[in-house]
């Protein structure tokens, strides 16, 4: 059965769970707030439901309730590798079944019908000064795309249905995830290669196409697949999901809300960390000027960093409280690529991890000494040529695109609702503060 029938299935056998829930079980307390969580960012406050991913702040992310071994081993694999292709994953997080070879065969084709970017879109992004940020570059590559959304042109049709008006949030999304990975080469090739464009390959999935697209080695398709799979989803509260989510709640469209998502990833303490962290690398081999690294003198530049009120990119998490799956994932890839876990990027890196942690616990703020996935990330793409850090955000974008955009599939499936949290001021918090 292809994708869309079979999630039309699975969206209607759930649809009873939800509404069983509201209407018999809707009064039910499953958490109450505090007056830190009001001001501290709503933290771990119970207020989303998705099904596309949990993250236990012990054990890490679950897919679809597989952890991420257990999702890389079930998928099947791009031909002739060790790991999955994207598509079988976006099958996997849209349906929680895992494909057949057959099933994943007909998502690729299926994005190849889709991947066509209109040159609006990348006239659009040419227009703007060649020094803006690649993540301004690809938020409005997504914008560029808006006026195509079936979704809006459904909602404005006079025939607007909620029963079925997830089928074209469906047709949106898969559309953001087919061609976003292109726009994230033009940006790449447009910002780092003189505009040297390369043309799609017809015959190669997602991730290995995207490795094609950047002129980059056979290798790098197995980093790009890792790469997506891992950075899509991670629950709902995360800032770019989070935004994803709400601006969908308006009704708008998943260009608008995804735009929206990516411009929240853009932050230094979320998606741009990733960029922070080798930003941070340089500035401290810069400074050892040829000496070799070792466990004092990267002690030093991390006090320095914390002396200077600046946090260490790449550690700590609002919900985890060890060390990142993710980043466990990628250290492997490291360490089971020959030439890489003996490169000297991937060697410091390694030290900062066994230092870092008892420095920021001794400095005694961070809840999570420990590392998150963009520790890690940067090495692997400056081992293989992807040296532009600033572009590392745009890598991680692309995935995410795959858990917000399955996400919102969903809440228009389930038909949730605009999110409206309610605000109170100070004076209230003092009130109820000294009431005790
Ligand atoms: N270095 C220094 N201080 C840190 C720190 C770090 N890596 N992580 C947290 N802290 C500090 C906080 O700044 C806060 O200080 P304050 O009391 O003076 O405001 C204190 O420790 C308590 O914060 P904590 O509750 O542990 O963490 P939060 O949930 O508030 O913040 C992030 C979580 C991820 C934002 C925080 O750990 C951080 O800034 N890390 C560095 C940036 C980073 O790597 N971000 C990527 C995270 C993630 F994987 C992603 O979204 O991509």
């Amino acid at each position: 059965m292809a994708l869309k029938d079979t999630l039309k299935q699975k969206i209607e056998a759930h649809r009873p769970r939800t509404t069983r829930l509201t209407k018999e079980f809707g009064k039910v307390i499953i958490d109450q707030v505090t007056i830190d969580q009001c001001i501290g960012g709503a933290r771990d406050i119970r207020s989303l439901v998705t099904d596309i991913s949990y993250l236990d702040p012990q054990e890490g992310i679950r897919f679809r309730g597989k952890t991420i071994p257990e999702t890389f081993e079930a998928l099947p694999k791009a031909a002739g590798s060790a790991y999955p292709t994207v598509e079988s994953f976006w099958y996997f997080l849209l349906t929680g079944d895992v494909p057949t070879q057959a099933q994943v065969d007909e998502v690729v084709a299926e994005w190849k019908t889709r991947q066509n970017v209109p040159s609006y879109v990348f006239d659009a992004i040419r227009a703007l000064p060649r020094d803006s940020h690649p993540m301004v570059m690809l938020s409005v590559g997504i914008m560029a795309m808006q006026k195509d959304s079936k979704f809006a042109a459904f909602y404005n049709s006079g025939k607007f249905n909620k029963m079925v008006a997830w089928e074209s949030v469906y047709e949106d999304a898969s559309d953001i995830v087919a061609r976003i990975p292109i726009v994230a080469a033009f940006i790449y090739n447009l910002k780092y290669k003189g505009d040297k464009q390369i043309a799609i390959d017809p015959k190669l999935d997602m991730g290995a196409n995207f490795a094609h697209m950047i002129g980059q080695s056979d290798q790098y398709k197995d980093v790009a697949r890792m790469y997506f799979i891992l950075h899509s989803d991670h629950e709902s509260g995360n800032v770019s999901a989070h935004t994803t989510h709400l601006v969908h709640s308006a009704l708008s469209d998943p260009y608008y809300a995804y735009s929206a998502g990516l411009n929240g990833l853009a932050g230094p303490l979320h998606g741009l960390a990733n960029q922070e962290v080798l930003g941070w690398i340089m500035e401290f081999q810069k400074k050892l000027n040829g000496a070799e690294p070792t466990k004092e003198n990267v002690t030093k530049a991390l006090w320095d960093t914390l002396n200077a009120g600046q946090v260490v990119p790449g550690y700590g998490h609002a919900v985890l409280r060890k060390t990142d799956p993710r980043y466990t994932a990628q250290r492997e890839f490291c360490l089971n690529t020959p030439g890489l876990k003996d490169d000297p990027l991937f060697k410091l890196v390694a030290m900062i991890f066994e230092t870092a942690p008892g420095v920021l616990t001794e400095h005694g703020k961070t809840k999570n000494p420990w590392p998150n996935v963009d520790a890690q990330s940067g090495v692997i793409q400056w081992y293989y040529g992807v040296k532009e850090w600033d572009f590392y955000t745009v890598l991680f974008g692309v995935g995410r695109a795959l858990g917000c955009m399955a996400n919102i599939t969903w809440d228009r499936g389930l038909g949730y609702a605009i999110e409206r949290p309610k605000s109170v001021t100070t004076d209230m918090l003092e009130k109820w503060a000294a009431e005790g």
